[in-house]
């Protein structure tokens, strides 16, 4: 696929942005139609900006998905509230993502002053309209949140089932202007395999996990190997588990390796339908004490 300027090419760079857990990486996946981000129940579950690509016809939309809006305790938290300045202040457009009926929190407002301060059209997005079915609540919530922005649209949607996507969509490829497109058509995603499958694993592990285990752990991916067995090809996946403490160590590998077991199982079988490949998959659980407020640590586990 070519990424030359057409005639009429068209983009635009769009920063998905809010409070923790309200869908934003669900919505990114939605979006681009392919899973690109990771989605857990558990808050901070996203912390790197994640790009994903929706190229339609002449246009081309990059959307950029952020970490959930939060006070910062770590210096892993510094860099994850860095990241969504960095996000909001290199876009065209932000689409502010919200998720139920309770106030506005002052993170959210703090976000739309960023978006003020950079001129940003912003749309905001209702998401998990599947959850409530009184239709006075909604309207309550666009009322309130009028007041706090003049939004360039305000979409209820469901990222989970599908509803209001196409609405939203139409109203997010308003803002793409004359410009050739800044990736391959074919593209979804900016993230390298390795950096796909650590991300893999660290869903199962929140997926599997609770209480702080999940929040501090890492994955880095340090190996990926094709090679060929008989008629199969597969896939060698090596990857470190980094958690914080001795402890954690073993809630992670579970009573005769269980629990690691269980993360490997899933976490290579969703690399398989990725890959289209047979998949390998080693894990090794690391102790990396405190290493969420370790710099230099921080920055070999990618968060740079
Ligand atoms: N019912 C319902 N649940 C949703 C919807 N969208 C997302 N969720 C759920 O909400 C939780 C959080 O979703 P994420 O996409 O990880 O949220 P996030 O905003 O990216 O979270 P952080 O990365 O932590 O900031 C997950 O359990 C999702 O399945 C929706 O439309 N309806
Ligand atoms: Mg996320």
């Amino acid at each position: 696929m070519s990424n030359e300027p057409k005639s009429t090419s068209k983009s635009a760079f769009i920063a998905i942005i809010g409070l923790p857990n309200v869908g934003k990486s669900t919505l990114l996946n939605a979006l681009v139609g392919h899973k690109v981000a990771i989605v857990s129940d558990k808050p901070q579950t996203t912390r790197n900006r994640i790009m994903g690509v929706c190229t339609r016809e002449d246009t081309q939309i990059v959307f950029i998905d952020t970490p959930g809006a939060h006070r910062p305790r770590t210096r892993l938290g510094d860099f994850m509230i860095k990241t969504i300045g960095e996000a909001v202040s290199g876009v065209d457009a932000a689409v502010l993502v919200t998720d139920s009926p309770r106030g506005i929190k002052p993170e959210e407002r703090n976000l739309l002053d960023r978006c003020s301060k950079n001129n940003l059209p912003v749309v905001l997005v209702i998401n998990k309209i599947d959850t409530h079915d009184d239709k006075s609540i909604l309207l309550g919530l666009i009322s309130s949140w009028q007041k706090e922005y003049d939004f360039s649209a305000i979409v209820p949607i469901s990222a989970l089932t599908g509803d209001g996507i196409e609405e939203l969509n139409r109203e997010i490829f308003k803002f793409a202007f004359e410009s050739p497109h800044f990736f391959s058509d074919d593209m979804v995603s900016d993230q390298p395999e390795r950096v796909i499958s650590a991300e893999l694993i660290r869903e199962k592990i929140l997926l599997f996990m609770r209480d702080e285990v999940p929040h501090g752990i890492a994955v880095v991916v340090e190996s990926m190997k094709e090679r060929q067995s008989g008629q199969t090809a597969i896939l060698d996946v090596e990857a470190n588990i980094f958690c914080e403490r001795e402890s954690h160590k073993g809630i992670i590998i579970g009573k005769c390796g269980s629990m690691l077991q269980k993360i490997g199982k899933a976490a290579r079988q969703e690399m398989e339908s990725l890959f289209g490949t047979k998949v390998n998959l080693q894990c090794w659980v690391k102790v990396k004490e405190d290493w969420r407020n370790r710099q230099g640590i921080m920055g070999g586990f990618g968060y740079r």
